[in-house]
């Protein structure tokens, strides 16, 4: 064996974004490309000399050798431990568990999410520390910094890792911990759901579809729904964890998991249908006929979560970003519940969490969970869902109905222009910028600009604050709209578009029919057409 310090030069474009580092894959394999953010890394914690780190990612294409470089690298920084998940594969909220649960230092997650996976894909790295959280800012700048005027890592050379095999080994001085990535986060979902009333529930004839896009929660549902809650064989579909994701991508939303979509609005549709995405964090839940929209569904899991045993003493608050539909506030209201405003990216939502001040939170971007880990949870949202099914003995479609009309509907829709030039889509908001200061009391239609800033985010628990966070315009009467560059590419920009209006009276228009005055007045107001040539989204969720 030998530790050596290799010689190396910064790369400048390691800034990472809303939630790591995200480059094509080949970016990421080109020679010290991926050491070099490893070793920065370590050196923006302050070393990991004798610290434990969790480590493992989705099972996209280069999973498996990045996870063996790290544990490489963390045993030539002096590192006491590693825990790796089998062959390094970890759901995005099972690593999160662990890191809490083993009381780590923290850990390094690997994936790129929802993006498509394969060498000519997507790849991606994060930092999440010991709390089970994503890096917030000052931890990602500090890394960042380093990044900056890296010129030397250190890696473990010879010996053996054998990320395959269950159990312990060591490297040089450091023990390396191979676990199944699947147990112990079944023994945490056992634990905050009702699995009794669902099996049989499931037993009496609801049917399930689980989408698992060929992504890492395939291993997770089938030994949930399947296994344990008695699903019929072959409910979970796409279940096994391919390196390309079988060219899937594996983003559950309507326009990339239109198989699923296809299967719930058809007439045989099962009772229940879900998706997740790349690392299991995402879902989204599908009912026959009836698409839950993901800030109709924090709304419903905030209103009904105490049917869960995990939450039967009640939420202690809630927390959406800035962009997620304000359905979830009403619950909050009528519940005396607090209920917090933050940034997109769920490292926002981690010091709400640990200062005990929210239990409950959930983004547009198909993101819902709680504070049992620090990672929204695709697999948890789906229990959730089943277990108020079980308790309420009501459908999909019936929960929502219900919802709304005690609620109102928030409709709700999100529109994405991707692949924008970057320098067109930064023009498009300097311009939108320094429009905002007019535009208040303008007429456009029949609809007046009560309020246009960009949303700037004070943390109450550690006084930071995050400016330049997306603009938003809201009208007299509640209807808004907000726009902000994508943090998740890793091509060009892309544009979101998120409008929203609150209707007490109607519930069953199409969003993009009850929307359709503030998406115009937004083009307009934006100029998107002007500036990115663009006058219709790639993708509507
Ligand atoms: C990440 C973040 C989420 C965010 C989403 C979209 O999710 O964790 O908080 O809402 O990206 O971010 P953006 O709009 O900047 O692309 P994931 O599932 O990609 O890790």
């Amino acid at each position: 064996m030998t530790l050596t310090s290799v010689q190396t030069a910064p790369f400048m474009d390691q800034k990472p974004g809303t939630s790591g580092l995200r480059k094509k894959t080949r970016v990421f394999m080109e020679d010290h490309y991926l050491e070099n953010f490893v070793q920065a890394i370590f050196e923006g914690i302050g070393g990991v000399k004798g610290k434990t780190l969790v480590v493992g990612g989705d099972g996209r294409f280069y999973n498996d050798r990045a996870t063996e470089i790290i544990v490489r690298m963390a045993a030539a920084n002096g590192a006491a431990k590693v825990v790796a998940g089998q062959n390094g594969l970890l759901s995005t909220p099972a690593a999160s568990h662990l890191i809490r649960s083993l009381k780590t230092d923290g850990g390094i997650i690997l994936s790129a999410s929802h993006n498509p996976g394969g060498i000519d894909e997507d790849f991606g790295i994060k930092f999440n520390m010991p709390n089970g959280g994503p890096a917030p800012e000052n931890v990602t700048n500090a890394i960042f910094e380093v990044t900056k005027s890296i010129t030397s890592y250190k890696m473990y050379q010879g010996g053996t890792v054998d990320l395959g095999a269950v159990g312990y080994s060591a490297l040089g001085d450091m023990q390396v911990e191979i676990v199944d990535p699947v147990t112990a986060y079944v023994d945490l979902m056992q634990s905050l759901f009702d699995f009794a009333a669902i099996k049989k529930m499931i037993s009496e004839g609801t049917d399930i579809r689980f989408d698992a896009m060929n992504a890492i929660t395939g291993p997770y549902a089938s030994a949930i729904i399947e296994d344990l809650l008695g699903a019929q064989k072959g409910s979970v579909v796409h279940g096994t964890p391919l390196p390309d994701f079988g060219g899937m991508h594996p983003d559950p939303n309507p326009t990339w998991a239109h198989e699923l979509m296809d299967e719930m609005m058809g007439e045989a549709a099962p009772a229940f249908g879900c998706a997740s995405d790349g690392d299991g964090d995402r879902n989204m839940i599908v009912g026959p006929k009836c698409y839950v929209s993901p800030s109709d569904s924090l709304a419903v899991i905030a209103a009904n979560a105490t049917v869960a045993p995990g939450y039967a003493q009640g939420l202690k608050g809630v927390a959406r970003s800035m962009p997620t539909s304000a359905a979830v506030d009403r619950v909050a209201d009528a519940l005396g519940l607090e209920c917090y405003e933050t940034p997109t990216g769920w490292k926002f939502f981690g010091n709400l969490m640990d200062d005990g001040r929210v239990s409950l939170c959930g983004e547009e971007s198909f993101g819902t969970g709680s504070d049992h880990v620090r990672e929204k949870d695709g697999v948890w949202a789906v229990l959730m869902w089943l277990n108020i099914m079980a308790h309420t003995g009501k459908s999909v479609p019936e929960l929502m109905q219900d919802h709304w009309a005690k609620f109102g509907r928030n409709y709700y829709s999100r529109h994405d222009f991707e692949a924008i030039e970057s320098d067109k889509a930064d023009a498009m908001i300097a311009n939108l910028r320094s429009k905002l200061s007019d535009l208040s009391g303008q007429s456009f239609e029949d609809l007046v600009v009560e309020t246009a800033d960009d949303y700037s985010y004070l943390d109450p628990v550690d006084g930071s604050t995050s400016a330049h966070q997306g603009v938003r315009v809201v009208f007299k009467g509640g209807a808004r709209f907000v726009v902000r560059l994508s943090g998740t590419g890793t091509s060009g920009a892309t544009l979101r578009l998120y409008v929203e209006k609150l209707d007490l009276k109607n519930f069953d228009q199409d969003p993009q029919t009850a929307l359709a005055d503030v998406i115009a007045v937004a083009h307009k107001i934006v100029q998107i057409e002007q500036f990115s040539g663009r006058s219709t989204p790639d993708v509507i969720t």
